[in-house]
């Protein structure tokens, strides 16, 4: 199967975490794409979403499904996110499609984290994949240093502003083996919005697509 066979076949597995008529937290990226397609196909709909992002609430309002604001819930049942790499703990990397911060806000608000994603992203430590960071602009000289300081090579994201209005900073060369404590050193820098590790908050459940089907792992 290709990849993106593999996304879909995660994103339609993840409506089994849907419950109908209620509202839904949904994520960023193509597998995300997949499982928005999947709401659009349920008998009976889900009442609404809520989006961590401009380009899923797109795709959300072209399916007619009613898009509410985080501010809009106090509680949501399922947050269905995928991610650029996830570890055997369900920590994550997450932000190669610059949605990180209200990916964070949204799966703040949830009783269940569903992450949904191919095999490609299963690794045993993360950090192959550059890690995202959102900072203030005015930040980025300052944090990049920090960053080169720890034995990363830190990057800003050409031409890209989050839906936040802020730049990203990727770093490559980390080897994050303890994910919650690097999330909470690097969450104090002065002028971090917030840092693509999902570690605090990790994903309950990881749908995982293979070629021998999907692999569910908690
Ligand atoms: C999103 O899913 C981002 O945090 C992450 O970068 C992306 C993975 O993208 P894709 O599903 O397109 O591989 O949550």
């Amino acid at each position: 199967m290709t990849q993106d066979e593999l996304k879909a076949l995660v994103g339609q597995a993840a409506i089994a975490y849907v419950q109908p008529g209620s509202i839904v937290g949904v994520g960023t990226g193509s597998t995300v794409n997949h499982f928005i397609d999947a709401l659009g196909r349920m008998p009976v709909r889900v009442a609404g979403a809520v989006s961590s992002s401009v380009q899923s609430t797109a795709r959300l309002k072209a399916l007619g499904i009613p898009v509410l604001e985080a501010n809009d819930v106090t509680r949501l049942g399922v947050y269905v996110d995928g991610a650029d790499e996830i570890d055997a703990h369900g920590c994550m990397i997450k932000g190669g499609g610059a949605a990180l911060t209200r990916e964070k806000i949204c799966a703040d608000l949830a009783d269940k984290f569903v992450c949904i994603a191919d095999e490609s992203k299963r690794v045993d430590v993360l950090g192959r994949f550059p890690l995202p960071v959102e900072v203030i602009a005015i930040a980025v000289a300052q944090i990049m240093r920090r960053f080169a300081a720890m034995g990363g090579q830190p990057s800003v994201r050409a031409n890209v502003l989050t839906d936040n209005g802020h730049p990203i900073i990727d770093v490559r060369g980390l080897s994050i083996t303890d994910p919650e404590a690097l999330e909470r050193e690097i969450n104090q820098w002065p002028g971090v919005v917030s840092v693509g590790i999902f570690a605090r908050h990790r994903a309950d459940v990881c749908l995982l697509g293979t070629s021998s089907g999907v692999q569910t792992l908690t």
